[in-house]
């Protein structure tokens, strides 16, 4: 299964209905059949427990939480996540691909729910070391196309964080923008129109680099 080499962390991130689910398991798929042996997970979530936190997040009891919260819910569902998964796992040369992780904080929380960058991020030394992914694969798709996805999906039904305004929404999709700029290493963006393929054989270019390396 490994060579003693530690596995990549490949993170998906972008806003509700961008298409990250359906590349997660394309990209796993593509990496298996390249011979690597790969995990699929994802965010808030991923253990029994951040998948109990999950719900909490995404259908509060009462009235919802706060802001702060909020983020912290999402910085305990992840420290337990990176803790008892995505550590262990990389650490026996497995490849974790995550429908969104730390990103989706400093996007969400941090940007639209203005609690700033610096708050996130010390969150996350705290709870998970300040694990990053060797990659984040933003996805991108521009709000007409992403509403009427949601639309045919969903109806009326959205979750907590998925109902708020068009304006919070925008807020996040400007947010990871200004991540992914400011990291052009760390992340790669991919434009998320077209079919599903189209926006896969986008993702594999992007990180042919990385496919490269781990080939030769
Ligand atoms: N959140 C999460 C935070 O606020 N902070 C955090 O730190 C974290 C980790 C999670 C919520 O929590 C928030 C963000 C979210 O609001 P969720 O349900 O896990 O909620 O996540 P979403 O990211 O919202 O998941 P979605 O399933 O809505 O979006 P995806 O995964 O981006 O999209 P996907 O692949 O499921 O596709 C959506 C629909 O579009 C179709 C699919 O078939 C599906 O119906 N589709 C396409 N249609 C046309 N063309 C394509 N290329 C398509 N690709 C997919």
């Amino acid at each position: 299964m490994s060579n003693g080499a530690r596995g990549l962390f490949i993170a998906f991130e972008g806003g509700e209905g961008t298409g990250k689910s359906t590349q997660t398991l394309k990209l796993a798929d593509a990496l298996r059949s390249r011979g690597k042996v790969v995990e699929v997970t994802r965010e808030p979530g991923g253990t029994p427990g951040a998948e109990a936190i999950r719900q909490l997040l995404l259908h509060p009891p009462g009235e919802g939480w706060g802001a702060q919260a909020e983020a912290l819910l999402f910085a305990a569902a992840r420290s337990d996540h990176v803790t008892q998964h995505i550590r262990p796992s990389l650490e026996k040369g497995v490849w974790v691909v995550t429908d969104r992780f730390v990103d989706s904080s400093r996007a969400y929380q941090g940007g639209a729910g203005g609690l700033g960058d610096e708050a996130i991020t010390a969150l996350h030394d705290f709870g998970s070391d300040g694990l990053r992914p060797d990659l984040t694969i933003l996805l991108e798709v521009d709000e007409e196309r992403l509403s009427k996805r949601l639309a045919a999906r969903d109806g009326e039904n959205s979750d907590a964080i998925g109902g708020r305004s068009a304006e919070y929404h925008q807020a996040v999709a400007a947010r990871f923008r200004k991540l992914a700029e400011a990291d052009p290493t760390g992340f790669r963006v991919v434009d998320g129109t077209g079919t599903p393929d189209e926006v896969h054989g986008r993702v594999l270019e992007a990180m042919a680099d990385l496919l490269g390396q781990e080939s030769e």
